[in-house]
């Protein structure tokens, strides 16, 4: 490892011999938690600042410097990161460690621009296997089980995070990736596995998948399914729950913060995913202020890493709306509420702020409308307009699902104050996708 004055309290333990039991970690009460998060960000202050140049310019612009440091309050006087600030850092200028310390690379998406690079030590790849694995675990899946993992492989963290976190807690994996509609159907009944692993959407394109072939898909051996990587509803909960007769369970994270598994959700609760306290810090902000919120109000998520060596990250602003809340399962780790959008994906239509997210559940609400749904922004005669243009149901008729689209234009004006023009779609005729959903095309920005 690079050399750090402080050292580093952490290194990840190898796989316990009984994989089925929760991490000593996981149970740890919130006062341990926190006396374990003051002296990992010690170690991680000062090794951002000491093996990162642009840490070291960024703390040294805002006055401030690791030693600084000596309770958790004192985070609040280091500065924020995000995107912008690890895209300028392309490609490795962000590594805190040499490359021959780096033993995997991955880049997120970013749909503009540059994608950003994330790299992993030996360590960080065993940390992150195990606290996905303890994802799993809470979400109720088995050592033993067979895992379906419709996850993208590739750059995206989303298939080798979720694959890695599988095989460490004792499972056998299917390294399906996203795509394949029919081929999926097929593996999931020949292979009969227990668990699957998808984003929301395309999981219910899977399930149309079944029944395109006239299959039940209540009628698999899946038992539960760990769905995250986008915004969803617990509308669309119950719908993949009733779909495929399994537990949803909800798994969160960003690849800058490490991946999947930064949060998981319990299957006995599923009261929204406890955040791994043990290893991220986490924040909420007033995304226009900067202040720092209490627990329990909304705001934007910041994360900092407590371990991680290849890529620090400190206080980096993740974009995704939600609440802290006071740990249920998992008492000493706090949880977030559902994301209920990104800040750079909220619509402002004539002066109404309003997520895709919020459409989802209103939509899911009407039985004659499908959650096949994306919305369309113009400015005709500069007046912005939404179209939402959804599928109905596959046994409805047109009639009726117009009617339904009615009820929920009604619903949206009542709920959130805008009006909008709805399309009725034939079911299977919108665009699908194998990963992350792309629900919203803002014309507006084209005349
Ligand atoms: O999506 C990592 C991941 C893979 C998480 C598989 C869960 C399962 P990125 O591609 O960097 O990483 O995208 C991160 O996706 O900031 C959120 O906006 C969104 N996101 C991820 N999980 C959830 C979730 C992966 N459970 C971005 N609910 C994040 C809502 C989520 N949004």
């Amino acid at each position: 490892m690079t050399e750090c004055s402080v050292q580093n309290p952490y290194t990840p333990a190898p796989a316990p011999a009984d994989r089925s039991q929760p991490d000593p970690e996981e149970m740890m009460s919130r006062d341990q938690i926190e006396s374990l998060q003051v002296e990992r960000l010690r170690w991680s202050l000062h090794h951002a600042y000491e093996n990162v140049p642009a840490y070291t310019e960024l703390f040294d612009g805002h006055g401030v410097h690791p030693g600084d440091f000596r309770e958790l309050e004192d985070l609040r006087l280091f500065p924020y990161t995000d995107k912008e600030f690890l895209r300028k850092a392309y490609p490795f200028k962000s590594l805190a460690v040499p490359m021959s310390e780096v033993r995997r690379i991955h880049a997120s998406s970013g749909t503009t621009g540059q994608p950003t690079v994330v790299a992993y030590t030996q360590n960080d790849i065993d940390t992150w296997a195990g606290l996905v694995a303890r994802c799993f675990r809470l979400s109720g899946v088995r050592p033993g089980d067979k895992v379906h993992n419709a996850y993208g492989y590739g750059l995206f963290t989303g298939g080798l995070g979720a694959h890695y976190g599988a095989e460490r807690l004792g499972c056998a994996v299917i390294p399906m990736s996203g795509g394949q509609t029919e081929k999926q159907v097929q593996m999931i009944r020949d292979f009969e596995p227990q668990a699957v692993l998808s984003t929301p959407t395309y999981l219910l394109t899977i399930a149309d998948g079944f029944r395109k072939l006239g299959l039940d898909p209540r009628e698999t051996s899946l038992r539960t399914a760990v769905l995250g990587a986008e915004p969803w509803t617990e509308q669309m909960r119950r719908e993949i729950e009733t779909a495929f007769d399994v537990d949803a369970c909800d798994i969160y994270g960003l690849s800058e913060v490490m991946g999947p598994g930064v949060a998981g959700e319990s299957a006995a609760s599923k009261d929204g995913s406890h955040i791994w306290e043990d290893h991220f810090r986490p924040e909420v902000i007033d995304p226009f202020t900067d202040e720092v919120q209490e627990t329990g109000r909304p705001g934007e998520l910041v994360f900092t890493a407590l371990t991680k060596e290849a890529l620090p990250i400190i206080r980096y602003r993740t974009h995704d709306l939600t609440r802290l809340l006071p740990g249920t399962d998992r008492p000493g780790h706090r949880r977030m509420g559902r994301i209920t959008g990104r800040t750079d994906d909220m619509i402002i239509l004539r002066g109404v702020n309003l997520f895709p997210s919020q459409i989802e559940e209103l939509a899911l609400q009407v039985p004659e409308l499908s959650p096949h749904f994306t919305l369309e922004i113009t400015r005709p005669h500069r007046m912005d307009q939404m179209t939402i243009n959804i599928e109905r149901r596959e046994q409805v008729s047109v009639e009726a699902a117009e009617a339904g689209g009615r009820q929920l234009l009604h619903a949206i004006k009542t709920k959130i104050g805008s009006s909008a023009s709805i399309r009725i779609a034939e079911p299977g005729t919108l665009a699908r996708s194998s990963g992350k959903l792309r629900r919203v095309y803002d014309h507006r920005k084209d005349v």
